[in-house]
């Protein structure tokens, strides 16, 4: 089999296993990426995230990780569900207590590594002696910057990366290979003059184009700042409902009216989690947390967390 055919028929595989796009980049070094993620760090812009101001070196190159690295594999999975399996449409802006679509149904974290085994176990297959480690999310890489260079979409002024196809509602997850595979060349940048998702963002997160500063943004405040941390007044009122991460850019942003529904039904919104009540959360002890949201992004900020992000809430604008 020559490269060409090997590479297509791995996409082809990852394809089959239900990625919404995937593509290819080599597994040389992301030294303007990381210089701009040094940066970003160095200026405090991740907050609390003290878990980024690790592991710069592999995050920089993927050869710090698996040494004979000679191309990743870059794949995104469309998110975008509007309805439970029953047909049932889902719970959102109208709600008073919104919650952001990623997490409307089954965490993918779940979701996502089995599908890696499998796409590494094919291509184990195809090519015997074929090795590969696995990411989504958790891992120290910088997984837009490998998704801009393989062509899977560009980076957005929101920050999160955009497909032309399916627009911006895509997880990501890298193959990291030792094996030469033809590469793609990387996405364009479609924003143009757009500002709508700055001009939107209800914290003023988005400091600048391509710029985000964490500590400002309702993702990171609703579910990365710890519970014990209290979010400040001046942006709890600007929090417009977000219980749980926020999608406001994304929901904006014009490339986002190439929206398709996803296959996977895990994503599918779990309804009953989708519309909480004020007083439901207020009264909710720890098992019933754990039995609602068991496998849930949402499990990630806690009874503590969700009981906060609803005192930040009511402090303001949302009432029973
Ligand atoms: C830390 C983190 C967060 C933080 C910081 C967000 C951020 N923008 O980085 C917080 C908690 C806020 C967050 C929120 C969300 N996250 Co998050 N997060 C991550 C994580 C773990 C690391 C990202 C990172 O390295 N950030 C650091 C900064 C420096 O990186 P950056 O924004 O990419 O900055 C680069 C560019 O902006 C560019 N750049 C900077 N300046 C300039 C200037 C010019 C001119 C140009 C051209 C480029 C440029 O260079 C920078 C360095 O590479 C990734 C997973 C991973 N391992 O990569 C998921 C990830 C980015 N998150 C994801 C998601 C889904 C979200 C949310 C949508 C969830 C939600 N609905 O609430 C929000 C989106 C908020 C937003 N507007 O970005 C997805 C995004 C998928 C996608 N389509 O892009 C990821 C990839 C997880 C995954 N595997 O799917 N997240
Ligand atoms: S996720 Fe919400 S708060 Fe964060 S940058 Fe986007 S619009 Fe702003
Ligand atoms: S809203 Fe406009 S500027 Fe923001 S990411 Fe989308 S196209 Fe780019």
């Amino acid at each position: 089999m020559t490269r060409q055919q090997l590479t297509a028929s791995i996409k082809q595989q990852a394809l089959d296993i239900g990625f919404t796009k995937v593509g290819v980049t080599s597994a040389q070094s992301f030294d303007k990426a990381a210089d701009r993620f040094n940066m970003w760090v160095r200026s405090g812009a991740h907050g609390t995230m003290q878990w980024l101001e690790r592991n710069p070196e592999k995050r920089r190159d993927v050869k710090e990780i698996m040494p004979e690295a000679r191309s990743i594999l870059s794949l995104a999975l469309n998110y975008f569900s509007t309805s439970d399996a029953s047909g049932k449409a889902e719970s959102t802006e109208a709600d008073p207590l919104k919650i952001s679509r990623y997490a409307w149904g089954t965490d993918y974290h779940e979701i996502i590594p089995p599908m890696l085994r499998r796409l590494l176990a094919d291509i184990q297959t195809l090519v015997p002696g074929a090795a590969g480690r696995y990411y989504t999310d958790t891992g120290p890489l910088l997984e837009k910057p490998i998704a801009e260079r393989a062509g899977i979409g560009w980076i957005g002024k929101h920050t999160n990366i955009i497909t032309r196809e399916v627009g911006s509602w895509v997880f990501l997850a890298e193959l990291i290979l030792n094996i030469e595979l033809d590469v793609d060349p990387p996405a364009e940048d479609m924003c143009g003059t757009c500002t709508r998702c700055i001009d939107a963002c209800p914290t003023q997160a988005i400091t600048a184009p391509y710029q985000l500063d964490a500590t400002r943004c309702i993702s990171y405040l609703t579910i990365e700042l710890k519970p014990e941390h209290h979010i400040e007044p001046a942006l709890a009122s600007n929090m417009d409902g977000w219980l749980y991460g926020c999608d406001v850019c994304q929901n904006v942003c014009p490339w986002n009216r190439f929206e398709q529904p996803t296959a996977i039904m895990d994503f599918a919104p779990r309804v009953k989690n989708l519309a909480l009540r004020p007083d439901e959360i207020e009264a909710m002890a720890q098992e019933e947390f754990s039995k609602r949201f068991r496998k849930s992004p949402i499990k990630r900020t806690k009874l503590a967390g969700l009981k906060r992000n609803l005192k930040a809430l009511l402090g303001t604008h949302v009432t029973h």
